[in-house]
């Protein structure tokens, strides 16, 4: 391990404290020279996993959340719950779906009245348990999650209105599942991790900054695909376009030419799940093979990626994830691992 790895490990360990001061060391350490295999890049498009991703492989080292994260974590769920609520009553309202339980009109009143909250505790939280679970049971806001593709929607949503009691007991902290399934709005402490005895750091970064200043050297670079987003709408752009979009720049810019990329195709659970029901050809015409096949579908979204490489060619491999998935998490790392030290690669699917 380099010296300037060693250094950021020590000061940058997840418990310390301080984080928009460790943010901007960070970035100060990022502009140094490292080795290759001593970074990682990992990008992706909005909402494809690169958070989850990162929070696992902490997991996977050892290096478990603190009391003080996870009462963070905490308030991220309680504003992940009634905001995910409040999409769905408002577009219950939009679709003009009736109330199963006209009593849930009052409890609509109340989560459409919810600002975003800090210092969020158990007891202010509680008031909304009830609503939530009574609005959940209702089957119009069940239709309306029935219609989620049309808008923006977390879908771990449903995980934590499933499992609302348990969230809303007074002295409830999120476990390492729980937090698997928060989205905390852009923070940049979430996006560095060292990892304890690992040879790497990995460091999420976003393609639309300023990438130049950073990069002189060849390091990794995986890619995190949001897999079930084929018929998602976001900014009125496919997101499954989007992030084949992202994918073609950051394949083809300059200076990631000699990187190894490694595509995670994430979000399988989801997929899965999707292509029972869902129809692909609705958003991408070309689509031959059987939509409501889960390997049809796989291989559509690999030959799609593919074709974006254009004429030169290149080692991608690939990998199909399910980041929340806790127990699997291990063999993805290990994947990680092996790519990154250039071990064992005979193996591996090449795009
Ligand atoms: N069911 C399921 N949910 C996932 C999976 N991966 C990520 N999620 C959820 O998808 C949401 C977005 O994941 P994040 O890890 O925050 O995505 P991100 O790419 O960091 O998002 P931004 O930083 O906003 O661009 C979170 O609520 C995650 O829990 C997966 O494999 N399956
Ligand atoms: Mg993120």
């Amino acid at each position: 391990m380099s010296r300037a790895l060693r250094n950021l490990s020590e000061r940058f360990l997840p418990d310390k404290s301080g984080a928009r001061k460790r943010s901007r060391e960070i970035d100060a350490m990022l502009k140094q020279d490292w080795r290759c295999g001593e970074l990682i890049l990992l990008f992706g498009s909005d909402k494809s996993g690169k958070t989850t991703f990162l929070k696992q492989m902490r997991l996977v080292k050892g290096a478990e959340f603190n009391h003080e994260e996870r009462l963070k974590f905490r308030e991220a769920i309680y504003n992940n719950i009634i905001r995910g609520m409040r999409v769905l009553v408002q577009e219950r309202k939009k679709l003009g779906i009736p109330w199963q339980n006209s009593a849930n009109e009052m409890h609509e009143m109340l989560i459409e009245s919810f600002e975003r909250r800090m210092n969020f505790e158990p007891c202010a939280f509680k008031p909304y348990v009830s609503a939530i679970d009574s609005l959940w049971k209702d089957s119009g806001i069940q239709e309306a999650h029935r219609s989620r593709t049309n808008f923006e929607l977390y879908e771990s949503v449903k995980y934590y209105f499933d499992n609302i009691h348990r969230i809303g007991q007074l002295n409830y902290l999120p476990n390492n599942q729980d937090i698997l399934y928060t989205h905390k709005y852009r923070s940049k402490e979430d996006d560095y991790i060292v990892l304890r005895d690992s040879p790497f750091l990995v460091a999420v970064y976003c393609l639309r900054g300023p990438l130049s200043r950073i990069f002189p050297i060849m390091c990794p670079i995986l890619y995190i695909i949001g897999s079930s987003d084929y018929d998602q709408i976001s900014d009125e752009y496919n997101c499954l376009v989007q992030s084949l979009d992202m994918f073609k720049t950051l394949y083809n810019k300059k200076m990631f030419l000699n990187n190894n990329i490694i595509l995670f195709f994430n979000k399988m659970d989801l997929l899965a799940e999707k292509v029972q029901t869902a129809d692909i050809r609705k958003h991408f015409p070309e689509f031959q093979g059987d939509p409501h096949r889960l390997e049809d579908v796989q291989e559509f979204l690999i030959q799609s990626f593919k074709k974006r490489t254009g004429n030169y060619s290149r080692l991608v491999f690939y990998h199909m994830i399910t980041a929340v998935d806790i127990e699997n998490f291990r063999d993805v790392f290990k994947t990680v691992e092996d790519i990154v030290m250039c071990r064992n690669l005979k193996g591996f699917p090449i795009l």
